[in-house]
């Protein structure tokens, strides 16, 4: 009988000219990214929003659901969907965006679901404050970890196990951390955690567990295969470095009609507003850049006033006077922190964190 290990995939490279297998194929209809024309929406429609599902979508019944908050903890608590939705509620809108967006750029290409750059999303999310939570169930364990576990359960490179990830408890215990179980202001769909998950504002998906089943405190920094997982390397032996939070990105919304193939846009000549949305999680957006030629001159687009939402994208526009030929429009975000969306993709074994400006070919129509 062939063990767990032998069926369960190994990490590996796509050869030099290996184009997309049948595995990422797979994978890449069950985990949709988000139609980049969706960016014009302030808030993605829940179905728009993308979405990545490691294992399979747990069939949960409304009726019989628990969530648990156990572990070092003066008071455990169980609560059904009823007493969670009767909870006080706090909506917090997110830019959420996976860790591996954009490694299907990277070459050699990483064995995984193939992003291109559309592994994004923002979203009202509505639940309880976490710190209210712990706050009730009063935490012995002082600096202690939070770990979540999901009720999705699956093999990793031959791992059995439920999907975990852990937060130090100053992290789980910030302002807008959510367990939220609403999205855009209807109970969450199978697909992004019902009947209650966990929203991080600012931090890369994986942290945000879906289908939450129960949250326990302890007292140990938790080191779950996903956090083993979710790291840069440049090799298999290297320790590498966690993944955290957001970096910086734009993405335009695509100007003019598409090839229905290649997705090039074709525009009639003339002025034509450019808009797109820029996120970070790591401070707000300071400005965004725009270039039409392939990034060889860059101009500075509007971004629009506010930024009261502090974990929202925010939207620019840039007025372009587009004349008949081929062009190729880039985009550069910058945050108040100083990072800046790279131009050139920075390779890791993971193929994470990749926020490269991916051009976008455009043909201008003569007259
Ligand atoms: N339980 C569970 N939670 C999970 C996952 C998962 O597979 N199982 N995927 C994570 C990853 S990698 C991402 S990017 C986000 C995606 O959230 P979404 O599908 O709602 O967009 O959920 C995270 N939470
Ligand atoms: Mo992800």
């Amino acid at each position: 009988m062939a063990s767990l290990e032998e069926i369960s995939a190994k990490s590996r490279l796509a050869e030099e000219h290996e184009g997309i297998t049948f595995d990422e194929l797979r994978l890449a209809s069950r985990n949709h990214a988000v139609p980049q024309e969706a960016l014009r929406s302030d808030v993605t429609p829940a179905g728009l929003h993308y979405q990545l599902t490691h294992y399979d979508i747990p069939y949960v019944d409304p009726a019989d659901c628990r969530l648990t908050l156990d572990g070092l903890v003066t008071r455990p608590l169980t609560f059904d969907l009823a007493a969670l939705r009767a909870l006080p509620r706090h909506t917090v809108r997110v830019t959420m965006e996976c860790a591996g967006n954009g490694r299907a750029a990277l070459s050699p290409r990483p064995i995984s679901q193939p992003w291109l750059n559309g592994a994004v999303g923002t979203a009202d999310w509505t639940g309880v404050r976490l710190a209210d939570l712990l706050a009730d169930a009063d935490p012995t364990a002082e600096n202690g970890y939070v770990v979540f576990t999901g009720l999705d359960h699956g093999i990793e490179r031959g791992v059995e196990q439920d999907y975990q990830r852990g937060l130090p408890m100053e992290e789980a215990a910030a302002d807008d951390v959510l367990i939220a179980h609403e999205m855009n202001g209807a109970p969450l769909p199978p697909q992004h955690g019902f009947p209650a998950r966990l929203v991080v504002p600012g931090w890369y998906g994986m942290t945000s567990v879906k289908w939450l089943a129960g949250i326990s405190v302890q007292a140990e920094r938790f080191e779950g295969f996903q956090h083993h997982a979710y790291r840069l390397r440049q090799s298999p032996d290297d320790v590498g470095v966690e993944l955290t939070r957001i970096e910086p990105r734009a993405l335009l919304v695509p100007p003019g009609f598409p090839d229905f193939i290649t997705r090039t846009r074709v525009l009639r000549p003339g002025r034509v507003e450019l808009e797109g949305r820029a996120w970070s999680g790591w401070g707000r957006v300071a400005r965004v850049e725009i270039s039409t030629d392939g990034g060889a001159t860059w101009a500075d687009a509007t971004l629009e006033e506010g930024g009261l939402r502090r974990w929202a994208w925010k939207r620019f526009t840039w007025e372009w006077d587009a004349q008949p030929g081929e062009h190729s429009l880039r985009v550069r975000a910058h945050d108040e922190t100083g990072r800046v969306q790279a131009i050139d993709p920075t390779w890791n074994r993971g193929g994470f964190a990749n926020n490269a400006d991916q051009p976008l070919p455009c043909l201008v129509l003569d007259d």
